[in-house]
């Protein structure tokens, strides 16, 4: 009965439990971590035998070995650029006729603090075109969102890391900077092998030092995971809170000597970061000044078999470039009504 209970409760904060419930996880468990991440992977060797590897604007194996030392790369150009202006004129349709739109934004405004998860249409257009937005999962409505964050250039690679197809999971799309405490995101996205998640964060711009830039610290995939009293994972049994998760996880990258880099990338780049990678949104010294951005989290099939809104019925996929995202269950009608993107 807890373990039902608990579940429902995840669903709703847009999480899925991982299927040991019983004792608090404390740490990845060392049988389930993606190949790379074991002691002695051999990318050379998976290399040879992984075909996709072939013509991408990047050295494969070069990235692989990279990533695994620090917890994230950098793809300069991966996205045509013409694909992200048709993405941010749907954002901005979706702005301006609002009340046409039950699609969701979620608003960490102190007003919205107990409905922070809103349809669009409900949510007046000044708030809408401000801070603390994020529109969710706008890959459900937009086929350019889909084909962006299924895009060869990150899913070839994102396939490499987990040995296994990539699932599309989650998106958000910020216009400001989140100022987001640090954090590691599998303590609040959370799939059924908690190691089994990547992220990737698709400049829309090119962002300003001032804007809020995305902060992180390279190397901090491998610190010791922070316990919220009942494990890893923050859910609405945890005794200690965001803002102990940051403090503990800027003090152990102090402590161990990992440099905090400011995430000054260029339209159409893309970081694509590890489950642990320490992250978050910095200060907005220049409050005129957008951050557009569109980040997706995804994880593999093995560990994300069910859309997290209908845990048990089989999903309905679409399949780009090699990888799976799930149908949207709850909103069908809204699937990809923005339909520019077929013609990119
Ligand atoms: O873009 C940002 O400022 C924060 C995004 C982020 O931390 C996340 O989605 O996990």
């Amino acid at each position: 009965m807890t373990t039902i209970l608990s579940k429902l409760k995840a669903i709703a904060k847009h999480t899925l439990m991982p299927d040991k419930v019983s004792k608090p996880v404390t740490s990845f468990e060392p049988g389930t971590l993606p190949w790379i991440d074991k002691s002695g992977a051999d990318i050379d060797s998976f290399i040879k035998n992984y075909e996709p590897a072939q013509s991408l604007p990047y050295d494969l194996a070069e990235k692989m070995k990279f990533w695994k030392q620090n917890g994230y790369v950098i793809l300069d150009q991966a996205i045509a650029t013409t694909w992200l202006d048709q993405l941010w004129s749907e954002v901005e349709e979706l702005i301006e006729n609002h009340e046409e739109y039950p699609i969701n934004v979620r608003i960490d405004l102190p007003e919205y603090a107990a409905h922070p998860v809103m349809a669009i249409k409900d949510v007046p257009k000044e708030v809408l075109n401000g801070p603390y937005i994020k529109f969710l999962d706008f890959h459900d409505n937009s086929v350019i969102a889909k084909k962006i964050m299924l895009h060869k250039n990150i899913v070839t690679f994102l396939g490499a890391v987990f040995g296994d197809k990539v699932i599309g999971m989650q998106s958000l799309v910020f216009k400001y900077g989140s100022q987001q405490a640090t954090h590691q995101d599998f303590a609040y996205v959370v799939s059924e092998i908690p190691s089994h998640l990547a992220a990737a964060w698709i400049a829309l711009e090119d962002v300003h030092i001032d804007s809020g830039p995305l902060f992180y610290y390279p190397g901090s995939h491998t610190v010791n995971k922070f316990n919220f009293g009942n494990g890893i994972f923050y859910n609405d049994k945890s005794t200690l809170h965001p803002g102990d998760f940051a403090n503990y996880l800027d003090k152990v990258c102090l402590d161990a000597g990992l440099e905090k880099k400011t995430l000054l990338i260029k339209k159409g780049d893309v970081l694509l970061w590890h489950a642990a990678l320490a992250h978050g949104g910095d200060e907005i010294r220049n409050s005129t000044l957008t951050r557009k951005s569109f980040v997706c989290h995804y994880s593999s099939s093995k560990a994300y078999r069910h859309h997290r809104q209908s845990p048990t019925a089989e999903p309905v996929r679409r399949t780009i470039n090699g990888a799976d995202v799930f149908v949207n269950p709850t909103m069908p009608d809204q699937e990809d009504v923005f339909t520019v993107g077929k013609t990119l």
